[in-house]
């Protein structure tokens, strides 16, 4: 699939609005750390997402609680977006469609490794629409507004998944704090190579879905802050410096922190084939992100 011209996220004009992810481009003085709540980062010509400032957090004292066993099961609407035949332009299989619901619900229940969620995704329908702006809209643009506007479905509760060129980036997603505000905007937009036996390499089995549900459910990325006792706002992550290129086992970019780069953690940059886990404390901030903003 075309790769490159990824748009500088500092262009979007509701950046504010979207955490995003996950970008195809060779210049890796685009994004680096902003020192922000996300980046778009370079790693072996790859750039995962456009920067944004957006956050999440549950106002103090409102935080709930989860009780044990809790688990949701959340619909799903994909919207294939195409402008043409082929899967390059965007034609991806049904059977695609399925594998990447099932990698959701494998990746939320530990198939791979780490904390079994309590997060099942149920797919509900897929739309298909050929449209080349829509395919090709960029992070914050009026396509992705458009395409949004005439295709969201369900409530707060529903996760509606956009498989689109990408213009440059993997994905990107909304997170539960402004899900309310505009219930329309809300989902995640994924590169259609990036479903699994897509076609990016390193980058198609699926996980970039994982990753930017795992902003819908409000995660930051495992190298927000950097090296501080603020970092991801979850305790079980350890301390990450800069996001993870490949998967360099033994990388400890904060040496005086407690741990190792959490480099298998879905929230991370790592490739595809890195991953494996989300942590049990990443598990428990779901839960609550969902039962403040997202229960019906
Ligand atoms: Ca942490
Ligand atoms: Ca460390
Ligand atoms: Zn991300």
């Amino acid at each position: 699939m075309a790769v490159g011209n990824a748009p500088a996220a500092e262009q979007s004009d509701n950046a504010a609005d979207l955490a995003a992810c996950n970008a195809l481009i060779s210049d890796p003085g685009l994004g680096g750390l902003d020192g922000g709540r996300t980046s778009s980062v370079a790693r072996g010509g790859v750039v995962r997402e456009p920067a944004s400032s957006a956050d999440t957090e549950i106002p103090a004292g409102s935080v709930p609680k989860v009780s044990k066993g809790f688990s949701v099961t959340v619909p799903v609407y994909f919207h294939v977006i195409t402008q043409g035949n082929s899967e390059a332009d965007g034609n991806v299989s049904q059977q695609m469609v399925r594998n990447q619901v099932d990698v959701l619900n494998r990746t939320y229940n530990a198939y791979y490794g780490g904390s079994d969620t309590a997060f099942n995704f149920k797919l509900i329908d897929t739309d298909r629409t050929r449209n080349a702006d829509w395919f090709n809209m960029g992070y914050g643009s009026r396509a992705e507004r458009a395409a949004k506007a005439a295709l969201h479905r369900g409530g707060v509760n529903a996760l509606n998944i956009y498989p689109v060129e990408g213009a440059g980036f993997l994905g990107w997603a909304t997170f539960p704090k402004d899900a309310h505000s505009q219930v329309w905007m809300d989902g995640v937009v994924v590169a259609s190579g990036s479903l699994p036996g897509g076609l990016i390499d390193r980058f198609n089995l699926g996980f970039t879905a994982t990753h930017e549900a795992g902003h819908w459910l409000g995660l930051y990325h495992t190298f927000q802050n950097g090296c501080s006792t603020e970092g991801d706002g979850v305790d079980d992550t350890p301390a990450q410096r800069f996001p993870t290129s490949g998967c360099p086992e033994g990388q400890d970019s904060c040496p005086t922190d407690p741990g190792l780069d959490p480099i298998h953690n879905y929230m991370d940059y790592s490739d595809d084939p890195c991953y494996t886990e989300f942590t049990r404390d990443q598990s428990t901030r779901m839960s609550q992100q969902w039962l403040f903003y997202r229960a019906q």
